[in-house]
């Protein structure tokens, strides 16, 4: 095990061959060579605040290289160590996506490099499948979506994770899904349970016309919506509806999984 100073040295000198500098930020250093990784799996186990924060500082620099390989070593040697997933979500997934959001809101980096993080990260996502789909089933269904015009579909591909991980069966259908094909879908699967998703504000009303029809059709289907645009408020905007409620997090939802069978989802 290194100490936190041998910890900085590494990380400097990875940061060296990544060609990683503060001044150049912006752009995509040259790929780091596979060498270049020198935590130990110890040191990659999230054992430790500094441990975490060495090894994200690690998967960050590598991310904005658009450095598959090395991000996917990193990744499986977190998984191998048995991190917990929602650890590696939130902390290096997600905590990454929404940096990496800041830099392309400030014109640091490029709108084709925010797409190569994200697509790597996508992949990254599957690398958890072996865990996520080695639990029991417990016979429970849900559908995941996005509503009509979102596009950001990796918080909902979470979720669908998290449920697959409680041992439900999560239908994930993606981004931008027309409010007619998910109410199809729902006629097909027959789910216990919907989940919708929502980024960006201004597809409220694709989201509220999504949760009316539902409920038109499906009074006692649980709908649980979540995502980055109730960050910004509209919390009760369906307090009207019954069994309509927003969810905050993913631990919130790990609980309300939990309680599910006794409450039926209110
Ligand atoms: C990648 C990205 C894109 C990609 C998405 C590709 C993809 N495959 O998903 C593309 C290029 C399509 C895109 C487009 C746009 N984007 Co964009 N994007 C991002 C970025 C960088 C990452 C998104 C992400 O994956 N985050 C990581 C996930 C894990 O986080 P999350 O979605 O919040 O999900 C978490 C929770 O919210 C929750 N959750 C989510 N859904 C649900 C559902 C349920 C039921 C539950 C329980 C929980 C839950 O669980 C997750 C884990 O905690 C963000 C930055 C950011 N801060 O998020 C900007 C960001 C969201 N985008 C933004 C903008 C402005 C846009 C565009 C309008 C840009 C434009 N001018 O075209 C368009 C809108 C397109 C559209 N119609 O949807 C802004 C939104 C600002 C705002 N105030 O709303 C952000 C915040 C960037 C920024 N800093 O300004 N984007």
């Amino acid at each position: 095990m290194k100490t936190c100073s041998e910890l900085f040295v590494s990380r400097q000198s990875v940061k060296k061959k990544a060609g990683f500098k503060h001044s150049t930020y912006p752009t995509i250093p040259k790929r780091s060579k596979i060498a270049a990784l020198d935590f130990t799996t110890a040191e990659l186990s999230g054992r430790g605040h500094m441990d975490t924060e060495s090894a994200y500082k690690e998967y960050f620099s590598l991310l904005l290289a658009g450095d598959k390989a090395n991000c996917a070593r990193l990744t499986q040697k977190l998984i191998d160590e048995k991190i917990d997933l929602e650890t590696l979500y939130m902390s290096f997934f997600k905590r990454s996506l929404y940096e990496i959001g800041d830099l392309w809101e400030k014109n640091k980096i490029s709108v084709a490099t925010e797409h190569l993080c994200t697509s790597i990260t996508e992949y990254l996502m599957t690398l958890a499948h072996p865990v996520i789909f080695g639990i029991a089933r417990t016979g429970k269904k849900a559908v995941v979506s996005c509503v009509a015009n979102e596009y950001h579909q990796v918080g909902g591909k979470m979720v669908a994770d998290v449920l697959e991980l409680s041992g439900w069966d999560a239908y994930f259908l993606g981004a931008d899904t027309p409010v007619k094909d998910l109410i199809a879908m729902i006629n097909e699967k027959k789910p216990h349970l919907l989940c919708l998703s929502l980024s960006v504000y201004f597809n409220i009303h694709h989201l509220t016309e999504a949760v009316r029809k539902v409920r038109e059709r499906w009074t006692e289907l649980p709908v649980w919506i979540g995502g980055k645009a109730f960050e910004y408020g509209a919390r009760t905007i369906f307090d009207s509806y019954e069994k309509v409620r927003i969810v905050n997090s993913l631990t919130e939802l790990k609980s309300l999984l939990l309680a599910f069978e006794d409450h039926r989802g209110e």
